[in-house]
């Protein structure tokens, strides 16, 4: 029980306190990979898929550079073997996805001195699916977590349409939108195939039809916001077909169900493609762009995270200029301690707690457990240095005050943000 007027009033308490906050306090991750169970094969766990986690494929074959078709030839244990033998036993498993692997097997009690991969998959054997989602769930004290939800994909959709909506809470939906805003022709020719009438070029019926689409995918999964990951070369405004589809569709759509449109921007897609999944890159991107949706716009609320670490500081500035902007976790290659702990810092100077710390970007649901646990350690650190600062002042802090602080850095201000 947190008591409400209890004061702070030397470091070692301030220390205690944050720590209580962070740990104790349930998370909303608000940007996953992972499905619930009812997607059947899309929901991964297990120690194969998590050692063949495509951060540690583009590690591995650095490591020991076989050609790439002799790596994907080889099936999901093989490579989860030879990704054992070569970034855990031949080298120290020293990098931020090897690590994770580690401390996944720590929070579940498995011995890993050993560094015997067939021992670890013992553990597994007997674990039941159902099981073993709720211990990660319990473990990483994670209440939900949001799903990337993808109408252009096949499985997905036929999921979806035989089940209906999601009904298990701690899986939330989201409706991603890639296809339709980078790969115009594959949507077109899905779209067509599914029985709307769109034509390549936008016009007044092909746009009717989008928003026809959209909805019908908003009302069939409920999503909590829609989203899509652009290219560093996305501008807004701009004559081209993305654009169109952006402001003529889905923005109104978003609008008219009260959804935040999530911009994931800076990726340059496939810039290895022989890396599949692991072959995509960095490049910086248009904050002008950013400033000039939102001011276009102020009726859509819009969530942000940009993938270049230059960017950092001026979505920061962005999202002071526009309270239709919520800045949110450090995605993917940005998703490394020093880079969080220089993020986090630079937005609570300039944010307060107004912004999202964190997202897993878990694929395999295994993840939570290491994602949140190594994001935790540093923001219990910079929270730390920041009341320090605030107790300089003559500031006095309270127990509760730091609580709901917290609170609003693990899920709260996204929840409101998402409500309003
Ligand atoms: O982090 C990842 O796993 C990436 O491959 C992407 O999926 C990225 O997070 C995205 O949402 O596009
Ligand atoms: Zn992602």
């Amino acid at each position: 029980m947190v008591n409400k007027m209890r004061k702070i009033s030397n470091i070692p308490d301030l220390k205690s306190v944050i720590s209580t906050a962070v740990q104790k306090t349930p998370t909303l991750d608000m940007h996953t990979h992972c499905f619930s169970p009812r997607f059947e094969n899309l929901l991964l766990f297990g120690p194969d898929e998590l050692i063949t986690y495509h951060y540690l494929v583009a590690e591995v074959l650095r490591q020991n550079p076989v050609p790439y078709l002799t790596f994907w030839n080889m099936s999901k244990q093989q490579q989860a073997d030879f990704i054992w033998e070569n970034l855990f036993i031949k080298h120290s498993p020293i990098s931020e996805s090897c690590r994770g692997v580690l401390t996944v097997f720590k929070k579940l009690e498995i011995d890993v001195k050993p560094r015997d991969l067939n021992k670890i998959r013992n553990y597994f054997k007997n674990v039941k699916k159902e099981d073993y989602i709720n211990t990660v769930f319990k473990k990483s004290n994670v209440s939900s977590i949001v799903m990337t939800n993808d109408p252009f994909d096949e499985e997905e959709r036929r999921i979806w349409i035989a089940k209906g909506k999601e009904k298990d809470a701690r899986f939330i939906p989201s409706l991603r939108l890639d296809c339709i805003l980078n790969r115009w022709e594959q949507a077109y020719r899905i779209l067509s195939g599914l029985g709307y009438r769109v034509k390549k070029t936008i016009n007044d019926g092909t746009i009717k039809q989008i928003k026809n689409f959209l909805e019908e995918w908003i009302q069939r999964t409920n999503p909590v916001y829609a989203a899509a990951s652009l290219p560093p070369a996305f501008k807004f405004p701009e004559k081209s077909i993305r654009c169109g589809i952006l402001e003529e569709c889905i923005l109104p759509v978003c609008r008219k169900n009260n959804i935040p449109f999530a911009m994931m921007i800076g990726v340059k897609k496939l810039v290895n493609p022989n890396l599949k999944l692991a072959g995509d890159s960095v490049g910086r991107s248009s904050i002008e762009s950013v400033e000039a949706i939102c001011l276009k716009h102020p009726e859509n609320k819009f969530l942000l995270t940009m993938l270049a670490r230059e960017d950092q500081h001026g979505c920061c500035v962005a999202a002071r200029k526009f309270n239709n902007l919520h800045i949110f976790g450090c995605w993917w290659f940005l998703n490394n301690p020093s880079i969080i702990e220089e993020m986090t810092r630079t937005r609570i100077e300039l944010l307060g707690t107004s912004f999202t710390f964190q997202h897993s970007d878990a694929r395999i649901i295994d993840q939570l457990l290491y994602k949140w646990e190594h994001s935790k350690i540093i923001l219990e650190k910079v929270l730390s240095d920041k009341y320090q600062d605030l107790m300089k002042t003559g500031w006095v802090l309270t127990e509760a005050q730091i609580k709901k602080d917290v609170e609003e850095l693990l899920g709260e201000t996204f929840k409101r943000f998402v409500k309003n």
